[in-house]
């Protein structure tokens, strides 16, 4: 596989060549001499990422500073503080934060023209070619230095560690036989790896700015969520060859970004948000497909959402209602909004049984609360105070806890553990004071689940589920999310899906 790049800039002609770069023309010509053979035509990315506002969204631009001048370490970009004067990198800096003057395009073409094939899966063996537990493996995401780490769930070993394409996001996706894992990084790239064999099989740029992928049910369709451009994107499960682009235009003609995709497995169906038009989709996957949406018409912008456990209904983030909104899949209407003010992560939202009924529980992203709705009635039955902000929950039939982190704010080192029956914090843990402790997953029986130390000289915990004790500590950098094949494609209760 060819080694991908995380650098953000490179040099190529001597410095003498730059002439007064503080000027906006001269701005531009000093991407082109500096940067464009890494980051491509138009910022577009190369073997280096894209540097478009888009793109840059979650990086601040005394970070990008830093970039530029010092570079980063074990990646190709090279350190450029003593080569350019300050103003050049201000400048560059204001450059990369500027919309584009050709606004970007990324076309059918474009998609087949990245498209690469590493491997051949029907020439590989289609047994594990490892002595690890193919269903107990996990993929772990180091986002520090765009790595990913396959580790045996039992021993907690690593089976092999390869580099990502720039800033993966969101959670991996799997082939419903857990063989194949599908990643998705936020400049476009997906990538599908064989986790039998441990090797890359494809990848494709379905997108300049991607939301996140989902798989279909039968394993046979990837479906791609972007920004930039506003579109869906199918790709064909076994290669990631191109199937079909799908503008996101809504009933009366505005085009639309993706908030996000998921496959609703029950449904053999993609659901899909929209972020500019009230309208959700649902894509039929069933038989011969066409890909033709349903649309249904949704009392609000939607953001992120989350299913119920029979996946008839869809609970959204909603942008008017500062809350959620509830969808019936089955009927087509949205049924009520949910009085969710922290702004929900629903996409982390998790669900579980007390009492005999259903109970659904989400962070916030803006209040230290975790907020748990009867999933009956939509009532809101009680909202937990927090350390802190969170980002991710997660807890396994077999645990009795939900396990949420305090992502934001000076008590980001907190973990809390939730009695899933009295819903009261049964333990506060703080396993590295000081160092933000963030997104847990359990192995597939629930016995340990590794947590995230989100720090550049982090590492992943394996802690024992029912002591609290750590048994193993893997040191990393920054590792951020973390998937069980067995737990993911079980979709099992209390994992994201
Ligand atoms: Fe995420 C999942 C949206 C910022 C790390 N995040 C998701 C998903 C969505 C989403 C829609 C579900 C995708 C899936 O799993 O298929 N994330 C958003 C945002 O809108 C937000 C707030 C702003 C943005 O710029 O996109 C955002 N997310 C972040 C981060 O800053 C995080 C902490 C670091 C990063 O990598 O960018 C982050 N998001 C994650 C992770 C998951 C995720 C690790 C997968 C969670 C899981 O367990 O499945």
């Amino acid at each position: 596989m060819r080694l991908i790049s995380t650098l953000l800039f490179s040099m190529t002609l001597p410095v003498a060549a730059l002439a007064d770069a503080s000027s906006v023309p001269d701005v531009a010509m000093l991407y082109q001499t500096q940067c464009q053979s890494c980051h491509g035509v138009n910022r577009l990315g190369g073997t280096g990422p894209a540097l478009l506002p888009e793109s840059l969204g979650r990086i601040k631009p005394e970070e990008v500073r830093k970039v530029i001048q010092d570079g980063r370490p074990a990646s190709q970009m090279a350190a450029f503080g003593t080569l350019l004067n300050g103003e050049d990198i201000d400048a560059l800096v204001s450059y990369l934060y500027t919309p584009a003057e050709v606004p970007p395009t990324w076309q059918d073409a474009d998609i087949r023209a990245s498209h690469r094939l590493f491997a051949d899966p029907g020439q590989l063996p289609d047994s594990p070619q490892h002595t690890a537990d193919p269903l107990n493996l996990f993929v772990v995401v180091e986002a520090g230095n765009h790595h990913v780490r396959i580790l045996d769930g039992d021993s907690f070993e690593e089976l092999t560690r390869f580099q990502s394409h720039f800033a993966l996001h969101g959670g991996p996706k799997f082939s419903p036989d857990g063989r194949f894992v599908y990643f998705a990084s936020r400049d476009g790239w997906i990538s599908k790896y064989d986790l039998h064999n441990l090797t890359m099989i494809a990848e494709v740029r379905a997108g300049l700015n991607t939301r996140n992928l989902a798989v279909s049910n039968d394993g046979r369709w990837v479906l791609v969520g972007n920004y930039l451009p506003g579109n869906l994107v199918v790709l064909d499960a076994r290669d990631l060859s191109l199937v079909k682009p799908i503008p996101t235009v809504g009933s009366d003609g505005t085009p639309s970004r993706v908030s996000a995709v998921y496959t609703a497995p029950q449904r053999d169906s993609f659901v899909v948000a929209l972020k500019d038009v009230q309208e959700v989709w649902e894509l039929s996957y069933a038989g011969q497909p066409d890909f033709a949406p349903r649309r249904i018409i949704a009392a609000d912008y939607l953001d992120d959402f989350s299913f119920t456990p029979d996946y008839r209904y869809l609970l959204a983030t909603s942008r008017k209602a500062k809350g959620g909104q509830v969808i019936d899949l089955d009927t087509g209407k949205a049924l009520t909004d949910i009085p969710l003010p922290g702004m929900p992560h629903l996409g982390s939202g998790i669900y579980w049984q007390r009492d005999g009924k259903w109970v659904f529980a989400t962070p916030n992203i803006s209040q230290g609360l975790i907020s748990v709705l009867d999933l009956d009635t939509w009532e809101l039955i009680k909202e937990i105070p927090t350390e802190g902000p969170g980002f991710f929950m997660r807890s396994h039939e077999n645990s009795p806890y939900a396990w949420t982190d305090v992502f934001f704010g000076p008590n980001n080192d907190a973990i809390h553990l939730i009695d899933k029956q009295t819903l009261e914090v049964a333990h506060t843990l703080r396993p590295v004071p000081g160092k933000n402790a963030a997104h847990v997953e359990f192995t597939r029986d629930g016995r340990h689940l590794l947590l995230s130390i989100w720090d550049e000289d982090g590492a992943l915990l394996v802690l024992d589920s029912e002591t609290l004790e750590e048994v193993k500590r893997i040191p990393m950098n920054k590792p951020s999310g973390k998937y069980n094949v067995g737990n993911k494609i079980g979709f099992v209760e209390g994992t994201s899906h």
